[in-house]
C-alpha cells in the first residue's frame, strides 16, 4: 500500500511541471492565413517591456482601444490630438502593421463640448462630418479601414437613443458613411456592434439596414461583431451562421473584439484549469468557424487586448481571464487552441 502511494507521489511529481508552456509560442501573424489582431494600449506599448515585445511578434494588425476615439481626439471643438495616434501609425508603419480606425461615430467616450453642443441638424451634421473627414483626412494612407458607426442599435434592433439619433435623427447612419468615403473613397468602412453573433434580432435590424444603404450606393464594406462572448454563449452553430450570413450578403466580417471570459454564467465552484481548457476548445471552434469563410471575406480575428492583465473585463472582475496571455504574459491554452484551429 505504502509503494503504491509512492509510486502515485512520483508520478504526479514528474507530471507536474511548473511553469511549462502549454504548446510552442510562435508568431500567429506569419501562420494565420488572415490579419490576426489585437487592441492596443499606446501607454503600454511605450512602457511596458513584455507588452512592446509581443505584440509586434504576433499581431499584424491593431485597433486603438482608445485613443482615436472623439474624447481623446477631438477634445475640444477647433482642436485635435494627433499626438498618440501619429505615434501609434509610425509605430506600425515600422512593423508592417495593419492599423484598423476605431472608432469615429459612438455614443460613449465623447468630450463634454460634443455632448453638450446647441444647433439644428444642419449645425449638427456639418459637426459630425468636419469629425469624420478631418481624422480620415490626418490619417489617409496609413489607416485604410474603418469603424465608422459603432453600437448604433439597442439589443431589440432598434435606433439607440444617442446624440446622433436625436440631433440629426435616423441619416445620421447614412451620412456618417457617405462623408467617410468623401474623405476617403479607397478605405474600407466598417459597421461595429455586440452581440451580432448570437444571430438573433439585433443581426437582423443591422443588417436589413445596412443592405439598405448599399442598395442607396452607400459604401459599407464590412461588419465588425465584436465578439465579447462568454464559454458557452452564443452556440457555435449561431456564431457561424452569422459569419457566413454576412458574406453571403457581401460584407467583409471582422471578429472585431474577441474575448472569452471564463466566469460568465459558469458556476462559482467550477474549476479555474477545467475553464481554462473550455476556453482553449472555444477559441478553437470560433477560428475553424471563422477559416471556412473565403479568403477574401475574412478581414481578421482581432483580440480586445493581449494579455488578461489589460482586459477591459478585469477591471470588472480579476476572474474574467478573457485572452492569449495570462497576467504575466505567458500564453495560455487558449493560445493553443487558436493555434491548432490555423493548423487544421
Ligand atoms: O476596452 C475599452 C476601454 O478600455 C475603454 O475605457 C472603453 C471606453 O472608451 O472602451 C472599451 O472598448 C470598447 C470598444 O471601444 C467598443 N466595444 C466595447 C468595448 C468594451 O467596452
Amino acid at each position: 500500500m505504502q509503494k503504491l502511494f509512492l509510486f502515485a507521489l512520483l508520478l504526479f511529481a514528474f507530471s507536474f511541471k511548473p511553469g511549462e508552456p502549454p504548446c510552442e509560442e510562435i508568431r500567429l501573424r506569419d501562420k494565420a492565413l488572415f490579419p490576426v489582431g489585437a487592441a492596443v494600449n499606446t501607454d503600454k506599448l511605450k512602457n511596458e517591456e513584455n507588452y512592446w515585445k509581443i505584440v509586434p511578434v504576433q499581431f499584424n494588425s491593431l485597433t486603438p482601444e482608445r485613443i482615436m476615439k472623439p474624447a481623446y481626439l477631438h477634445p475640444q471643438k477647433d482642436k485635435y490630438n494627433f499626438f498618440e495616434t501619429d505615434h501609434l501609425m509610425d509605430f506600425c508603419k515600422q512593423f508592417k502593421i495593419r492599423l484598423h480606425g476605431h472608432t469615429l461615430i459612438w455614443h460613449k467616450s465623447l468630450p463634454e463640448w460634443m455632448e453638450t453642443f446647441k444647433g439644428n441638424k444642419t449645425e449638427w451634421e456639418a459637426l459630425m462630418k468636419e469629425h469624420i473627414q478631418t481624422i480620415i483626412h490626418h490619417c489617409k494612407g496609413t489607416i485604410k479601414s474603418w469603424d465608422v458607426v459603432n453600437e448604433a442599435f439597442n439589443d431589440d434592433g432598434t435606433l439607440r437613443k444617442n446624440i446622433w439619433l436625436k440631433n440629426i435623427g435616423e441619416s445620421y447612419i447614412e451620412k456618417a458613411f457617405l462623408y467617410a468615403s468623401e474623405a476617403d473613397s479607397t478605405a474600407k468602412f466598417f459597421y461595429n456592434d455586440y452581440s451580432l453573433e448570437k444571430h438573433g434580432e439585433k443581426f437582423g435590424a443591422v443588417i436589413a439596414f445596412l443592405k439598405g444603404l448599399k442598395a442607396k450606393g452607400i459604401k459599407v464594406d464590412g461588419v465588425g461583431m465584436q465578439m465579447h462572448v462568454a464559454l458557452d454563449y452564443p452556440v457555435i452553430t449561431d456564431i457561424d451562421a452569422a459569419a457566413m450570413h454576412l458574406q453571403e450578403e457581401g460584407f467583409l466580417v471582422h471578429y472585431s473584439e474577441v474575448d472569452i471570459s471564463i466566469r460568465a454564467g459558469q458556476s462559482i465552484f467550477a474549476k479555474r484549469s477545467n475553464l481554462l481548457a473550455l476556453q482553449k476548445q472555444r477559441i478553437k471552434a470560433i477560428t475553424s468557424g471563422f477559416m471556412k469563410l473565403k479568403q477574401a471575406y475574412r478581414f481578421g480575428i482581432t483580440f480586445w487586448g493581449v494579455s488578461d492583465n489589460d482586459s477591459w473585463l478585469t477591471e470588472e472582475s480579476l476572474r474574467a481571464m478573457p485572452l492569449l496571455y495570462d497576467a504575466s504574459y505567458k500564453i495560455k491554452p487558449m493560445y493553443c487552441g487558436f493555434v491548432e484551429a490555423l493548423e487544421n
